[in-house]
């Protein structure tokens, strides 16, 4: 039966390719099972089809030969075929059979069976943790070679073991976690539970997940990395949060950052004496911070401390984390996930999103958390225009035919990133883009010159989260009262904390309000920018997120001052004959709720690099 496999069916740069090597034996296996099916003659006909699932997952490749209707393929699928072996389009009874013609070559054969068994994730090999990806613990798990508790304890004992400790080759520990959760082990628990019962309902089932600290969780604090704020215990979870739960994914950690997000390198006193604050490490280089502000996130992601981590980026906060870390990271469209129930920093700018090993865990873990709510209105804007599943853009061919622009200026001077653009450059069009210079538009200059909303609105949206979700007991209840706190990062007091606090009302209208500067600079900005796309025939805008370990120029600001989103992928790293060996990612720009088109290009560019690298003093636990 492995001879007449599927050729044909089987797509060129799949996303599955660390499971094909499982999947003759999977075929084989329950190949045998089903042909003793097929002789007994008391075989059971297809059981009645459960509802399909919400979100069908990696779609369409391993949905899309679904036959019981729930759209995953797994041995229930096989079952239901089983009993119609043999039947052939001359048969009497064909009508009942040949919706399991899956070849469509007018007979039911091993075949078919084969080209089932191909479409169920599942993976019996031996599970490595160290940069496991969602679909790698999946398999894993539908194999019953891990449950999620084991995978969570794992993650658990990592934490423990690296987080807080100076390793060999290091000066610092990474101080990437805040808080690990005390229930995460149950809601592991609970997933097993879920797919024992239903099978894999979903691609982030049982899947364990860190969080940046500005997110609310019912289970732990959410102090937005001050000690000011160790009181927060919120009763309700934040909205992107109730996503990720209600698709299974197992809340492990919250992750560290800049206190308020405020500053490019996470230092925190969440939990820390009077007076002191620790610093965020990146795991490749534990001199260096690793970014911010979702600094902890992303130097517990690059270490393998969570499966796949949140973050969020008002002016870079996901993407800084994510070039030093070797990650690829979402900063989405302003509207497409909402931001109710997250600390904020200026909401005409903030966005949360994902910080991940790979494009495909970042398009899985954002499929979680879209979707329209009524408290963040502005997603409202997304009506009509996300997708059933991000997974269904990721094809390895994704480069082909498409035109891709870059504006010099964004380039910097760093020779380390210019040596690793002009590689990018090149395996793009290895891979049939087209890649052109262009003219930055007319108005580019004050798109990147505007300013972030951090300094005029973060008095005034935060004190509308102190209102709606700030714990009554915690006693700095304005930024007034949080710049005369002895627990935060010190320096702080007066600026930013005391003169942000001292930003009025009419201030932030001028700059907020429905006709203030910013807000019509940002719709000006999209317009610009969206209009240069469509004149030029681009399908992404790409520049350099930064230089090793720093930033270039306002290349950060595009995003945010237009609105538009941003994905973040690695493209290389400094030789050890240049200045650093810090990374360096290559950043796509597109249209409006386009994160599905940008994901596939971004995913194509990682097929084709695959640059990241694992940090070596964060292996596997001895
Ligand atoms: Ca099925
Ligand atoms: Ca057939």
């Amino acid at each position: 039966m492995t001879a007449s496999r599927s050729s044909v069916f089987f797509r060129e740069g799949s996303v599955m390719t660390p499971l094909v090597r499982r999947v003759l034996a999977v075929s084989a296996s329950i190949g045998v099972v089903v042909a003793g099916a097929v002789v007994a003659p008391t075989a059971a006909l297809a059981a009645p089809a459960p509802a399909p699932s919400a979100a069908p997952f990696l779609a369409p490749y391993y949905t899309e030969l679904d036959v019981t209707g729930d759209a995953q393929v797994t041995t229930a699928d096989l079952e239901a075929l089983a009993p119609h072996l043999g039947a052939t389009s001359s048969d009497a009874g064909w009508a009942d059979a040949a919706g399991f013609d899956l070849d469509d070559d007018g007979a039911v054969t091993a075949s078919d069976l084969a080209l089932l068994s191909e479409r169920i994730i599942y993976d019996d090999g031996p599970f490595q943790i160290v940069e496991a990806d969602a679909v790698a613990m999946q398999a894993a798990m539908n194999a019953g070679v891990i449950t999620s508790v084991s995978l969570t304890q794992q993650y658990l004992d990592r934490i423990a073991a690296y987080d807080k400790v100076v390793r060999p080759t290091g000066v610092r520990p990474l101080n990437s976690i805040i808080t690990t959760s005390e229930v995460a082990l149950k809601a592991a628990a609970a997933a097993d539970a879920i797919r024992a019962e239903k099978g894999m309902t979903g691609m982030l089932l049982g899947i364990p997940v860190a969080l940046k600290d500005n997110y609310n969780t019912v289970d732990m604090p959410t102090t937005a990395g001050c000690g000011c704020w160790n009181g927060n215990q919120t009763s309700s979870d934040a909205t992107m949060v109730k996503g990720l739960r209600a698709d299974g994914a197992v809340i492990v950690a919250k992750a560290s950052m800049d206190e308020f997000a405020i500053n490019l390198s996470s230092q925190w006193s969440a939990f820390q004496p009077d007076g002191t604050a620790l610093t965020v490490s990146s795991p490749y280089d534990t001199t260096q911070t690793s970014g911010g502000s979702s600094g902890g996130t992303g130097a517990a992601i690059a270490a393998n401390l969570a499966g796949i981590g949140f973050g969020t980026d008002t002016g870079g906060s996901i993407r800084i984390p994510s070039t030093y870390n070797q990650l690829v990271g979402v900063r989405p469209t302003v509207g497409l996930a909402s931001r109710d129930g997250i600390v904020p920093l200026a909401l005409s700018q903030d966005t949360g999103g994902p910080i991940a090993r790979s494009v495909q865990d970042a398009a899985i873990a954002l499929d979680a958390v879209v979707g329209e709510d009524a408290g963040d209105p502005v997603t409202a804007r997304q009506a009509g225009k996300v997708p059933e599943t991000y997974t269904s853009y990721l094809d390895g061919e994704s480069l082909k035919g498409k035109k891709i622009g870059y504006i010099a200026s964004m380039l910097g001077t760093n020779p380390i990133t210019q040596r690793l653009f002009a590689q990018a450059k090149a395996s793009m069009e290895a891979r049939g883009a087209t890649v052109v210079a262009v003219t930055a538009p007319d108005g580019f200059s004050a798109i990147v010159g505007e300013g972030s909303g951090s300094g005029p609105e973060f008095n005034h949206d935060l004190q509308n989260y102190i209102t709606a979700y700030l714990n009554p007991a915690v006693s700095a209840r304005s930024l007034l009262a949080i710049s005369q706190s002895p627990n935060i990062v010190p320096g702080r007091a007066s600026n930013p904390y005391g003169q942000r606090a001292a930003v009025t009302a009419s201030t932030y209208q001028a700059w907020a309000g429905p006709q203030g500067s910013h807000t019509l600079q940002l719709a000006k900005g999209k317009q610009i920018m969206t209009a240069f796309m469509d004149d030029q025939k681009l399908d992404a805008v790409v520049y350099p997120t930064g230089n090793p370990y720093g930033t270039i120029g306002t290349n950060m600001r595009l995003s945010p001052n237009t609105g538009l989103p941003a994905v973040t992928v690695p493209m290389g790293q400094g030789l050890s004959t240049e200045a650093s060996t810090g990374g360096v990612n290559l950043e796509f720009l597109g249209r409006d709720f386009a994160e599905g088109p940008l994901l596939g290009i971004a995913y194509g560019f990682e097929q084709a690099t695959h640059a990241r690298t694992t940090p070596a003093a964060y292996g596997p636990l001895g």
